[in-house]
């Protein structure tokens, strides 16, 4: 897959694609995610990309212009899903990672500052949010969205985790994990981990996740649980 992420702060974005999980998968060309900085494709003579918003009002608003030039650079050789992080966008949710990771070339557009000219919308074909709050740019729910779809590229997730594992307590929360030694401070670990008997394991498991998850979560225990 490969990602292209249209921001004014490339430099934000070098730790989080490098390191772990997302760095193996770029190394084996599972996902290849490329950064461009859109002050680049500024036309004006100061390198001017943001400016005072029409109406007044605090802040200060993305240029259209940079932002055309650019997104018209990097999706100009292949049909692209452009996604604009915002938080008027679709809450992101498992589903649509899933949904995002089958594609073959996603552009992230980050916002910074108060926002992006309107006009831009005609560039966007989905717009996605990563929470109910209000962040200083785009380019923090954007390294979460690609995290979170990577995560679901076959081939990423190696011995680490498997989406069998995962997919057994889909929806719930995480069940309680534990590792050694089995006895910390006198703190045990539950025998029924140490017994190795795989159903009574992935059982408790499956317990644990949904008392879990009815007790801090019970907005996601949906019907089927009832
Ligand atoms: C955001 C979110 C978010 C709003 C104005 C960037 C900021 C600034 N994006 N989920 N929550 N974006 O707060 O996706 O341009």
């Amino acid at each position: 897959m490969k990602i292209d992420i249209l921001t004014l702060f490339p430099e934000m974005f070098a730790g989080v694609l490098s390191a772990s999980i997302l760095g193996r998968a770029s190394a084996a060309g599972l996902l290849t995610v490329q950064t461009h900085n859109i002050r680049d494709y500024s036309t004006d003579k100061h390198r001017k990309a943001d400016d005072y918003p029409f109406g007044g009002g605090a802040g200060l608003v993305m240029m259209a212009q940079p932002i055309f030039d650019c997104m018209e650079a990097v999706t100009a050789d292949a049909q692209a899903h452009r996604i604009l992080l915002t938080p008027r966008g679709r809450p992101l949710r498992p589903d649509m990672a899933k949904r995002l990771a089958r594609e073959a070339h996603l552009v992230l557009l980050c916002g910074h500052y108060e926002g992006v000219d309107e006009r831009v919308m005609t560039l966007i074909d989905e717009e996605i949010s990563i929470g109910d709050y209000v962040l200083t740019g785009g380019e923090l729910p954007a390294m979460v969205l690609v995290d979170c779809l990577a995560r679901f590229i076959p081939g990423v997730l190696g011995g680490e985790t498997s989406m069998q594992e995962e997919s057994f307590t889909e929806g719930l929360l995480e069940y309680p994990q534990y590792t050694r030694p089995a006895n910390f401070r006198g703190m045990q670990v539950p025998e029924i981990l140490l017994n190795g008997h795989h159903a009574n394991i992935r059982a408790w498991r499956r317990r644990q996740a949904e008392e879990i998850t009815r007790k801090v979560r019970p907005d996601l225990m949906g019907d089927s649980y009832e």
